[in-house]
């Protein structure tokens, strides 16, 4: 059972043995399932007795702040560690500028579940098959400290919660219900836990997604909806770029839309992509020539130009796409 190949996975597991200090980092912008898998990974490595340091560029948004641990993500680097574990990423510019610009580490472990060509770090436990970062962290878990209690527990479970879109995306699969229920075995609650994530929101990100649902836009073909947000929205309801999480998925739920995304303004005529698919449409494609990156269902890109241009040119390159696949099928 399990995704992990051995050979790698001893690997992995003797470096986080032998290791006395250990920096986990993860992508900017982190989510459900960077942060509760770094922060699943330090609580057993803290147990284990090892100086953890958890490193993130941004602070962890009010949805997460309930994980167990979350006072221990930091944007400071210790001068040195014996291993440095990235998470939820395979390239170390994904966690910002001064992860990637700092060598304070002797070795390193990357453990994701991304698409990816690049491999930078000398250990490498990629597996796409893998719902979430944090199934890998609970093969490791199962290894490393089976009675792992529920501090530990709680953080798996809201990362494989949130990165299958609460069980509800394809990929969910049988061993991620299987984690679950071991999961909830040893104390989680999934109520309290989806009332945190899903149920807390600040009135302000209510107002915002009102202001957001105006820009809607569809395509001709109604195969493509986006809606964009802006720096005067985020002003004008006294919220950031935290509280976007999740609003893509409103112009997704259309019937018809195979695929829906939103544009963030991060500058002046430059925008952050997010792209969400139905599931017939692979958007890690259709961002691949913009350097973006992301899963056949979930990806992103950044892009200069006009706002409403670009939109276009995203509405026409999903009917490219989408024809592509009928004329397959
Ligand atoms: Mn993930």
């Amino acid at each position: 059972m399990g995704l992990l190949e051995a050979g790698v996975r001893a690997l992995a597991v003797t470096a986080l043995e032998q290791a006395k200090t250990v920096v986990i980092a993860s992508h900017i912008d982190p989510d459900g399932d960077a942060l509760g898998s770094s922060l699943a990974l330090a609580l057993i490595l803290q147990k284990m007795g090892k100086d953890v340091t958890v490193y993130n560029r941004d602070a962890v948004p009010y949805s997460y702040s309930f994980l167990p641990g979350s006072e221990l993500v930091s944007n400071r680097l210790p001068p040195e560690c014996d291993l440095l574990c990235l998470l939820d990423c395979s390239e170390f510019e994904r966690a910002g500028e001064m992860l990637s610009a700092w060598s304070g580490y002797s070795q390193s472990l990357c453990i994701d579940h991304h698409l990816t060509v690049n491999r930078s770090a000398d250990i490498n436990l990629i597996y796409s098959d893998a719902c979430a970062t944090g199934e890998l962290i609970y093969e490791l878990a199962m290894i490393l400290d089976p009675s792992f209690g529920l501090e530990v527990a709680a953080n798996i479970y809201t990362a494989i919660l949130t990165d299958t879109g609460s069980f509800r995306y394809s990929n969910a699969t049988p061993s991620s219900f299987a984690i679950a229920g071991d999961l909830v075995a040893r104390g989680v609650e999934p109520w309290e836990i989806t009332q945190q994530v899903y149920e807390s929101q600040p009135l302000e990100r209510i107002k915002l997604t009102a202001l957001v649902l105006e820009t809607l836009q569809i395509a001709n073909s109604k195969l493509s909806a986006a809606v964009w947000v802006t720096k005067e929205m985020f002003e004008k309801t006294g919220t950031n770029s935290e509280y976007t999480d999740g609003l893509v998925n409103y112009p997704r739920s259309i019937a018809g839309v195979e695929v829906a995304f939103m544009a963030r303004e991060i500058g002046p005529e430059e925008y952050k992509f997010s792209f969400r698919s139905r599931g017939r449409v692979n958007v890690a494609e259709l961002v691949a020539g913009f350097s973006g990156g992301g899963h056949h269902n979930a990806a992103g890109c950044r892009l200069k130009g006009n706002l409403v241009e670009l939109i276009e040119q995203f509405f026409a390159l999903v009917d490219e796409q989408f024809q592509n696949i009928e004329s397959d099928d």
